[in-house]
């Protein structure tokens, strides 16, 4: 009975064709002769909208329907990219959708290219939970996405005079992507007071009283699954003034102004996405951020919990609640706070099930990153939350303190109050003493973590609470997506597209690597996409690159950590090495296009001051008639998931330079190579795995390993530092202004030079550069590099987030994947 009114399905291209004609004349009221490139995105988008949410609904029935238990994946960013490609192949229509338009004159990739980014997020974690909903939903999980509906994403980034400028990122205006549910709202509340009272049956309770309220409105975007019926949601929250009396009143009472405002301030909670990365500045707004969406989230699961009737104590067979990294880390305090003071249960059973409900991911080891907020902010905003969590720590002492009588020292250092002026909350230890489970994310990651980072509650709870899920990319959007082509030929090889849902399958590639004419196919595909790219680096930074260079690109987030220093660092001494050349050594030289992509934090001077740098290198080197072709610098401004998704394709080899032990996993590297790209890369994140699988021979490592940091970095402290002698000739180079006011990078070299190298760029110049040496050697044999690129993607498999998911919902959600009948 359903299906007969599924009326707007197209199933071919003519079909497909009525709807968007459908949706361009109706929907959007425009008249087909005056059709834009816009206006065809947008009819193309409601017409595969409409299938979406056809299945949204009838997946959402099901899941209400067999009533399992459910995973929620709590993330603070999203960066979920375009969606109308993705919806496209997901369900299996793209080619009508492309003659389609075809008959209407239009190209469908520049109908794809009419999108906005939906860049809610910075980097890493934010595209992790993206590409974890993908999977969940391809694999048929019952799964659900919440998050902030931020009015602008992450800003966008534009170049002026070499510097970073940030514009903002207003994205909301015609996304059709999204489906408010103007019905779907909790009120949440902030500041009052905490007063006791007695309930009912005389017992005394906790009463959170006055104070601001807020309205969380939900926002649903649909999620599509790969060639399966399953549809789930992404829920985001977006805040508004409450329509209490509040306004009401002081609306009648003719203060006008005054109600407009608190309207403003609501809606400022979810204005904007912070844009620091791996720093956290403690500011009011982004705790107040944290808590409105892990409270409204948490009533919208709760109240999904209660209409099925079940006992408390059932809760978590029926729900799983991942924390992507601490920033959700309220959630488990605002359950604990649900299940005593509003469900009347006891603490300890309460507590009980709120740790078998909750799982927490860790994403980073860096200190500067560790969520911490100050008590008296958190007393004024959250007065009850506060006293929770003091309790919390309390019934944690206490066993501590019984589990190790004679050590005062551990006490204060496993505190989830730190003892400093003024006193801090640690939220990392909530979340460990709040889940069952928390988790790295590459084994190394995971590793320190234990060793270091929460050594002490590994000794408390035991190892088992500690485990490692080495992250992964979704194949459909990171090879079938952004390489079709290569994915084809895959195809081709293996008899059809399986591998896109089971990446293992690729593993079949290997029995074709000395095949010739697969080789001279796969060496095409590489070129056909470093032409693309060529296009774009033309389109948006006049420069011309030959695409037979070897294009060597480090795209990600400025960090001092992931050292985008030390590879411009090693861009200059290339430089000046062709400066010292002969004609004839020239000749010699490997051409090579040096791409960097990535944005800063806005208040991270370092990070800027790399920009800059990167910039003026590249105004010298490419404008000096000495180099021409040898050597070219390019900064791609505004790196973003769609343009990601033309660079990766594109790379001969690409950079993952971290300090070693100081990146989590990284999740480009993989992208990198599942698209035929060789890796430079230090011993660190999922390099290592990455390494392990394809093999040693088919990755290039240097550098120092994370067991000698440490060392390396106190033998700095005590003076024990010697500048290598070729950077210090880059530094001269620099210091002689010759790329620009030397003035400008003084605080990049004092770093190293003077302030004790932290990140060890000195330590790893020599084995970077030499490492860069064999890259180029090896380039120089095509059929060499041929091999390794072909074995190396056959050997990725491992990398797929649909293993991830799978290995969550093993060992940490105990979650089943709902069967689908066709
Ligand atoms: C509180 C400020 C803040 C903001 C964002 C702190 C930390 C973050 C993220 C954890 C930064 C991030 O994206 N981390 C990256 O997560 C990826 C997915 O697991 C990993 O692959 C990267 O190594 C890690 O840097």
């Amino acid at each position: 009975a359903w299906r007969k009114y599924s009326a707007h399905e197209f199933t071919n291209k003519d079909e497909f064709e009525r709807e968007l004609v459908r949706h361009i004349e109706t929907t959007l009221a425009r008249s087909l002769y005056n059709c834009d490139e816009l206006a065809a995105y947008s009819g193309t988008a409601l017409a595969f909208r409409d299938r979406l949410i056809i299945e949204w609904n009838r997946t959402q029935q099901r899941q209400t329907f067999t009533d399992q238990k459910r995973v929620y994946y709590l993330s603070l960013e999203f960066l979920m990219g375009r969606a109308l490609d993705n919806a496209m192949l997901n369900v299996g229509m793209k080619d009508a959708a492309r003659e389609g338009l075809q008959d209407l004159g239009f190209r469908i990739e520049d109908v794809i290219g009419q999108e906005h980014d939906a860049a809610l997020g910075n980097g890493g974690l934010g595209r992790l939970a993206a590409c974890f909903l993908d999977s969940l939903a391809t694999l048929n999980y019952p799964a659900w996405g919440y998050g902030l509906r931020y009015r602008y994403g992450i800003f966008k980034q534009e170049i002026v005079n070499g510097y970073q400028m940030e514009v903002p990122d207003y994205w909301l205006d015609n996304n059709p992507w999204e489906f408010p549910r103007h019905d779907i709202t909790v009120d949440i509340k902030f500041y009052g007071q905490v007063k006791k009272k007695q309930d009912e049956n005389g017992k005394l309770v906790a009463s959170w009283e006055e104070g601001e309220t807020v309205q969380a409105v939900a926002y649903d975007v649909p999620i599509p699954g790969y060639g399966t019926k399953t549809t789930n949601n992404l829920r985001l929250w977006s805040s508004k003034a409450s329509s209490g009396e509040f306004d009401f009143q002081k609306f009648n009472a003719g203060d006008y102004e005054s109600a407009v405002a608190d309207q403003q301030s609501a809606e400022t909670i979810s204005a904007v996405l912070y844009p620091n990365d791996n720093l956290e500045r403690g500011k009011e707004l982004r705790l107040k951020q944290q808590y409105f969406w892990c409270a409204a989230s948490l009533y919208d699961i709760v109240r999904r919990f209660k209409k099925t009737k079940r006992a408390w104590s059932e809760f978590p067979d029926q729900v799983a609640i991942q924390l992507n990294d601490t920033h959700p880390t309220l959630a488990i305090v605002e359950m604990q706070r649900i299940l005593i003071d509003i469900e009347g249960l006891e603490w300890d059973e309460a507590w009980n099930i709120v740790t078998k409900t909750f799982g927490y991911t860790n994403h980073t080891v860096l200190p500067e990153a560790l969520e911490k907020w100050s008590v008296p902010l958190m007393q004024n905003l959250l007065p009850r939350h506060l006293q929770i969590i003091y309790d919390i720590n309390l019934y944690f002492l206490q066993s501590v303190e019984k589990q190790f009588p004679n050590d005062r020292e551990i006490l204060s250092r496993v505190s989830i109050i730190e003892e400093s002026h003024p006193k801090m909350v640690r939220m990392a230890y909530i979340a460990i003493i709040g889940s069952h489970k928390v988790n790295g994310v590459a084994e190394l990651h995971s590793d320190l973590l234990k060793s270091t980072l929460f050594k002490d509650f590994v000794d408390i709870y035991g190892v088992d609470r500690f485990t490692n899920v080495t992250n992964g990319v979704t194949p459909r959007r990171w090879l079938h997506q952004a390489n079709p082509a290569l994915s084809s030929l895959i195809a081709e090889k293996l008899g059809g597209h399986e591998f896109l849902t089971d990446l293992t399958l690729l593993d079949k590639l290997e029995a074709f690597v000395d095949d010739k004419d697969f080789r001279r196919k796969w060496a095409h595909i590489k070129s056909d996409n470093k032409l693309r790219l060529a296009r774009l680096i033309k389109d948006t930074t006049g420069y011309t690159v030959n695409p037979e260079s070897l294009f060597d690109i480090q795209v990600k987030r400025i960090h001092e950590y992931k050292r985008q220093q030390l590879n411009i660092f090693g861009v200059i001494h290339r430089y000046l090495k062709i400066k010292g050349m002969s004609a004839a050594e020239r000749k010699k030289v490997v051409p090579r296009v040096s791409i960097f992509g990535g944005k800063a934090a806005p208040g991270y001077w370092m990070a800027k001051t790399i920009i800059h740098l990167i910039n003026k290198v590249a105004a010298v080197v490419n404008n000096d008639s000495d180099v021409g072709d040898l050597l070219k610098v390019i900064f791609i401004e505004d790196y973003n998931v769609s343009k990601a998704e033309i660079i990766c394709p594109a790379s001969d080899i690409s950079e993952h330079i971290s300090t070693a032990g100081t990146e989590g996993s990284g999740t480009s590297n993989m992208k990198f190579v599942l698209n035929g790209g060789l890796i430079i890369g230090t011993c660190d994140g999922a390099n290592i795995e990455i390494t392990r699988e394809i093999g040693d021979q088919n990755i290039f490592l240097f550098g120092n390993l994370a067991e000698d940091v440490e060392d390396l970095r106190h033998r700095h402290f005590y003076g024990d530092f010697q500048l290598d002698p070729a950077l210090e000739k880059v530094f001269k180079a620099i210091k002689d202004n010759m790329f620009g006011d030397a003035g400008d990078f003084s605080a990049l070299t004092a770093s190293i030079e003077e302030h004790g190298d932290y990140y060890l760029v000195s330590d790893d110049f020599h084995s970077y550069v030499t490492t860069q040496e064999m890259v180029d050697e090896a380039f120089l044999n095509k059929e060499e590099w041929l091999a390794k690129s072909i074995t190396s993607v056959a050997r990725m498999g491992f990398f797929s987030t649909d293993r991830v998911i799978n290995e969550y919902a093993d060992s940490i959600w105990n979650v089943e994947p709902l069967a689908v009948k066709d």
